[in-house]
């Protein structure tokens, strides 16, 4: 499994598949954008999923502020390849 996720960090084109592939299954109104309870809905899933405590709701707020570089109150594609990435790396922590 760490071996995978390892071939997906380091293939440009595997993560970029990857990325709008969790970015699909995370937007649920499919309109490009990944807003406040998308990502609170989707970390949830993904943190229980991963088998770690789901964070709190303060701490979902303040990791999508975190990821919102541009301040608009939602994640495009961009920001949400950040969070992927930092998810990618932390399912392979877990995992080995
Ligand atoms: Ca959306
Ligand atoms: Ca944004």
């Amino acid at each position: 499994m760490s071996e995978e996720i390892d071939q997906i960090l380091n293939d440009e084109a595997k993560l970029e598949e990857t990325v709008q592939y969790v970015f699909s299954q995370a937007d649920v109104d499919d309109n490009n954008f990944i807003d406040a309870s998308e990502f609170s809905k989707h970390l949830k899933e993904v943190y229980s999923n991963i088998g770690i405590p789901v964070p709190s709701d303060d701490d979902i707020s303040k990791y999508m502020d975190e990821l919102d570089t541009n301040k608009d109150g939602k994640l495009d594609i961009k920001e949400f390849k950040v969070y992927v990435e930092e998810m990618l790396k932390k399912d392979k922590e877990t995992s080995s």
